[in-house]
């Protein structure tokens, strides 16, 4: 097997929790920055004009959330059971869900919507503070079962951006704060994060966070 190219501009944006699972989990992977030459060279080869782009050998695959789950159903990071795997995705949808909120905020209504939607943001965590509750996730780090699955690198990158929006949005959230700080111990996760790759990337390709 070839090694993997992850293809996306140099922002953490909806790459991060790609890069995250791949480099927590060890997986070889080279990072091509599309951002030089978008337009012309690399927008059309995208299925949906977008990126990240996750290239398998000959196999080009967009579309984030897609990628998650096509890694996590070759390295073991998508539960142990049907009803684990289904758990994982539901709770991916729900991290989907407040992404997608969260993106038209900084690119669309940033100066005018802030305030209201950091106001609003514990109705939008409490959910999963209440299913995380329910499986020892703030001891373990693993949002089903005992095992970690692509939702928690995109559940905890959402943590993390929403941490730097309001860095108190998670005082109220014991469960969530703790599940949090498990994620950022992890010995994958604290090597990557000293990297100057990672210090220097920006949020979001427009330099609001
Ligand atoms: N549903 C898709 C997914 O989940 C959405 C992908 C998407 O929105 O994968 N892709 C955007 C890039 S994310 C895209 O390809 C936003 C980052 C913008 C960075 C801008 C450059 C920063 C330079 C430092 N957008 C390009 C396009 O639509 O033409």
């Amino acid at each position: 097997m070839g090694k993997y190219q992850l293809i996306y501009f140099n922002v953490r944006g909806r790459g991060e929790a790609i890069r995250t699972l791949l480099k927590d989990n060890g997986i070889d992977y080279e990072e091509i920055n599309c951002g030089n030459n978008w337009q012309k060279e690399w927008k059309p080869q995208m299925q949906f004009g977008q990126t990240p782009a996750l290239r398998d050998n000959d196999f080009l695959l967009v579309q984030s959330n897609a990628i998650l789950r096509h890694l996590a159903r070759k390295h073991g990071l998508y539960g142990d059971t049907e009803e684990e795997a289904a758990l994982i995705d539901m709770i991916n949808d729900g991290v989907e869900d407040l992404r997608s909120k969260y993106v038209n905020l900084i690119y669309r209504n940033y100066e005018n919507g802030k305030d209201e939607y950091i106001a609003d943001l514990p109705n939008q965590l409490q959910p999963f503070e209440k299913l995380l509750s329910s499986n020892g996730a703030d001891r373990s780090g693993c949002c089903v079962g005992t095992k970690c699955s692509f939702a928690d690198y995109n559940l905890s990158d959402l943590l993390d951006i929403h941490v730097v929006l309001a860095p108190k949005c998670l005082e109220d959230f014991p469960i969530l704060k703790a599940y949090y700080q498990q994620y950022l111990a992890r010995p994958g996760v604290l090597e990557y994060r000293e990297t100057e790759a990672f210090k220097q990337r920006p949020i979001n390709g427009n330099g609001k966070q």
